[in-house]
């Protein structure tokens, strides 16, 4: 899934892509550089940031997700708001991605019901004014899990076909470094999260964070800057493709296409292909199946 935030806060690519064209241009490049799909967003959501009104963030995305829609590309509308999912939907969306997972508005899961379409439910504490209060945890991964299950149960409780959610641990929201990278080892565990015809298909977003930057960070502790961080992102990228993710959120899609490709064959090797003769498979496309749908990813 390749990233095109037309916002001017957002934390890595900032302001690049508020003009329409040049965000539809940049959907369509991550396209041709193996994205199966492009999360197009009009509100950051970078730790402290001020939420955007209603109006802006549908001027924002409208254009774009028509745009790329009209192009073939297969679109996701990053959203908490279900007017603004409602629009994208109509202008050509075909997924929703709610980093709220359905908290901040009581309306998107019945939209989602109705729409029937994939949708991200991601682990939330709150809005990102104040969020990095909320990140104590004592055992950050069952807190989570916890607190995912019961956004699914209330979506699912809505009418959302489980089918058709796909969870997100939510690297960095409400999270420091450490509760990222305990997440990120136990993926697994993300996916199970009982009932409702679990496990999930996982989505993961690291890309660009900060905490890869802290990990990186030169000796006089200064972090790395975040554009200096892709080929972190693409390690990310291999490791969680190969314990099992669907789908990884990136702002530069090439690497880590390759590393879904490369996760793709480890793990047909592990799971007894012996033959030690098959070329790794092709397309990005389709990967990630070990939780079900054949969907892409
Ligand atoms: N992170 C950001 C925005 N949207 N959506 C999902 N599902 N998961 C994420 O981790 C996620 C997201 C913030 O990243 P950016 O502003 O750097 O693009």
């Amino acid at each position: 899934m390749g990233v095109v935030n037309v916002t001017p806060d957002s934390f890595s690519d900032g302001g690049e892509w508020l003009e329409p064209d040049a965000a539809i241009a940049h959907g369509l490049e991550l396209i041709a550089d193996g994205a199966d799909i492009v999360d197009v967003g009009g509100e950051s959501t970078r730790p402290g940031a001020v939420r955007v009104g209603q109006q802006e963030e549908l001027r924002r995305v409208g254009r774009v997700i028509a745009g790329l829609a009209a192009a073939g590309a297969c679109v996701s509308i990053d959203t908490m708001r279900a007017q603004v999912a409602e629009a994208a939907l109509q202008a050509g969306a075909a997924l929703v991605n709610d980093v709220s997972g359905g908290l901040a508005d009581p309306g998107m899961a019945r939209l989602i019901a109705d729409a029937g379409v994939p949708y991200v439910v991601m682990h939330w504490r709150g809005h990102s004014r104040g969020m990095q209060d909320r990140a104590a945890y004592r055992d950050v991964v069952g807190e989570v899990r916890a607190e995912l299950r019961q956004q699914v149960d209330a979506v699912v409780a809505d009418g959302v076909d489980p089918a058709q959610i796909i969870v997100d641990p939510g690297v960095g929201f409400a999270k420091l470094a450490g509760h990222n990278w305990a997440l990120l080892a136990r993926l697994g565990e993300i996916s199970r999260l009982g009932g409702h015809g679990s496990p999930f298909r996982v989505l993961v977003g690291a890309s660009r964070k900060s905490f890869l930057g802290r990990l990186l960070a030169a000796q006089d502790g200064q972090p790395r800057p975040f554009a200096s961080c892709d080929l972190a992102t693409i390690s990310v990228t291999a490791l969680a493709a190969a314990a099992g993710a669907w789908c990884v959120r990136v702002h530069s899609v090439a690497g880590n296409a390759d590393a879904v490709r490369v996760a793709a064959r480890w793990r047909q090797a592990a799971s007894g292909d012996g033959s030690g003769q098959a070329q790794a498979q092709a397309p990005a496309r389709g990967y990630g199946d070990q939780y079900g749908t054949g969907e892409p990813g």
